[in-house]
């Protein structure tokens, strides 16, 4: 070879192992590595999609040292898996200083763009006149499920009495949370992870209004009073109070300390009796009650008033959202409130928990839970003289049953591996959870709620992860998912635990009964 050409041949060599995210010898491009194994789940953005946001802001809780754990080992309890074995230990630490690097500006998500994605399909639907008020098929509303099915990003609405798909529609990408309905079960809201929220009308069975509320959202929740729907972001840092007629903008508010440092919101519920919404933040130490209370209780601040009526110098307007901060022991990665909402029971990502009394405004009790519970699971029943609360726990296989007059974990009930859903009803002896993780994904315990012992182990389809319960209304029936593509809804008598039914459908992750929730059922998350 004349040395032209092989000079020529070695350049072409160097462009060619530059192009490669994956090339032994020059420095690991983290850009490039980003790209080719994570942009489809975080965003080629990195504002984040199905997974969290990977941009420094949202990343201050996790080292630079357990960020490289975590792209090689996987995260425990999400859908992140592990890269030990396809990357070499540079190329993470290639990716890890991508992540952590700064972007160039941050993502505007503000009134201005909320505003500009809103979309009205049905005008006529906003309000759900008596003309529209029946509907459009013959099934017990009340008794009907949606089943999110996210092999396809579709949803199905499911009969709760004859167990058959009524309707199937497309979603926004990526829902996650549970959908969240009206009192009377009309209208239902939906939080996509990356920020969009849908209602849809469950007598007319169409969607009626859209909006892009943040970049990267955590969930949402709407007022016992139908009046507003809120918002949690994990992008940009605000919670997003929206009308909930037409999801109209109503209010912004900025999660920060007023002194320079911001929060993602790591969950948002209604808490009904309290009129108020209350949020768990992430990067900050607090818990924060937000009133909709048109008069509300004393500690709130904050005067900014929504005109929901659209009119002015009108005296029934609330005053609108006035926040209430309440100082905790660690950050808060999720909670659960109990039966009267004055306790909130959080849980931290690393381990142990915390019970906050909303009402004198402090941590009242520590408790033990071994690692993070995906807590909207946690379920509660009447055990003995007591209240008892239970929830699995996503990094050991076992179940924790507290004693809610104590705060004392009065047994932890071991299982074939650590679970993500445990539901149960009022009018059912059973608990069921599901091991999410592991060898035995594909079980199903059913744990006796007089005994705290697991009855019986079903393997609805050996092989295949079989996750989330859900009763119907009478607490007869329990639903559980086959998550797969090839997945399926089984329907199980809940008292013999046979099969009664089998109805195909792809990935369907959560199913929500109407009646259950807007009954806020101790069995399932409201
Ligand atoms: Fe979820 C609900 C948090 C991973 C499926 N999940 C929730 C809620 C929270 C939460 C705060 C309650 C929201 C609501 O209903 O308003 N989830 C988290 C996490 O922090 C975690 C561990 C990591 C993350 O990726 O955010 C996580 N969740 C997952 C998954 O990997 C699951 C299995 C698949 C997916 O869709 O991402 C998953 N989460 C669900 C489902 C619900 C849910 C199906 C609703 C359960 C219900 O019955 O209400």
């Amino acid at each position: 070879m004349n040395p032209r050409t092989a000079s020529r041949l070695s350049a072409l060599a160097l462009l060619l192992l530059a192009a490669s995210p994956t090339h032994a010898g020059a420095a690991p491009d983290g850009a490039a590595l980003y790209k080719e194994h994570c942009a489809e789940c975080h965003g080629a953005d990195r504002f984040g999609r199905q997974g969290p946001a990977l941009i420094p802001q949202n990343l201050r809780r996790l080292r630079k040292k357990r960020a490289h754990g975590v792209i090689a080992k996987g995260r425990a309890a999400t859908q992140m898996p592990g890269f030990g074995e396809t990357l070499s230990k540079e190329q993470i630490a290639a990716l890890v200083g991508y992540i952590y690097t700064p972007l160039a500006s941050l993502p505007e998500w503000g009134a201005k763009e909320i505003a500009a994605s809103h979309v009205v399909h049905k005008p006529e639907l906003v309000e759900g006149s008596a003309k529209t008020a029946k509907p459009v098929y013959k099934a017990d509303p009340l008794n009907v499920f949606l089943v999110v099915e996210a092999g396809d990003h579709h949803v199905t609405v499911l009969d709760g009495d004859r167990f058959e798909p009524i309707h199937r529609f497309k979603s926004r990408f990526g829902l996650h949370g549970g959908p969240k309905y009206t009192s009377d079960g009309r209208f239902v809201y939906f939080a996509s992870r990356d920020g969009w929220i849908s209602k849809f009308d469950m007598y007319r069975l169409e969607t009626v209004a859209e909006v892009r509320a943040g970049i990267n959202t955590r969930n949402a929740a709407v007022s016992s009073d139908d009046r507003y729907v809120i918002v949690g972001n994990y992008l940009p840092h605000t919670l997003v109070i929206l009308d909930a007629r037409d999801l109209s903008l109503a209010k912004i508010i900025p999660v920060t300390d007023g002194k320079g440092t911001s929060s993602r919101v790591s969950a948002v519920y209604d808490a009904r009796p309290r009129r108020s919404f209350i949020a768990a933040l992430k990067d900050l130490r607090e818990v924060w009650e937000i009133s909709y209370d048109p008069d509300p209780p004393a500690g709130f601040s904050g005067s900014w008033v929504y005109d929901y009526n659209k009119t002015s110098g009108d005296a029934a307007k609330p005053k609108a959202f006035p926040v209430r901060r309440i100082k905790v022991e660690q950050y808060l990665d999720d909670f659960f409130f109990d039966q009267d909402y004055i306790y909130v029971i959080g849980a931290a990502r690393d381990g142990g928990g915390q019970v906050v009394n909303l009402d004198a405004r402090r941590v009242e009790a520590r408790i033990d839970l071994p690692g993070l519970p995906h807590l909207g699971s946690g379920i509660t029943w009447p055990y003995k003289d007591t209240t008892v609360l239970a929830t699995p726990n996503l990094r050991t296989g076992e179940v924790s049953i507290i004693d809610m007059a104590t705060w004392r974990t009065i047994k932890k009930l071991k299982t074939l591996g650590p679970g993500f859903f445990m539901r149960s009803h009022e009018s059912s002896r059973y608990a069921w959870v599901d091991v999410f993780f592991g060898p035995h994904r594909d079980a199903m315990h059913v744990i006796d709620k007089a005994t705290l012992e697991i009855v019986r182990t079903l393997r609805p389809e050996p092989g295949k992860t079989a996750a989330h319960v859900e009763f119907d209304k009478t607490g007869r029936h329990a639903l559980v998912s086959i998550w797969d593509r090839k997945g399926a809804i089984v329907v199980y008598d809940a008292e013999t635990l046979k099969e009664v039914k089998r109805i195909p459908m792809v990935k369907p992750s959560g199913k929500y009964n109407v009646h259950n929730k807007i009954t806020l059922s101790r069995g399932t998350s409201h």
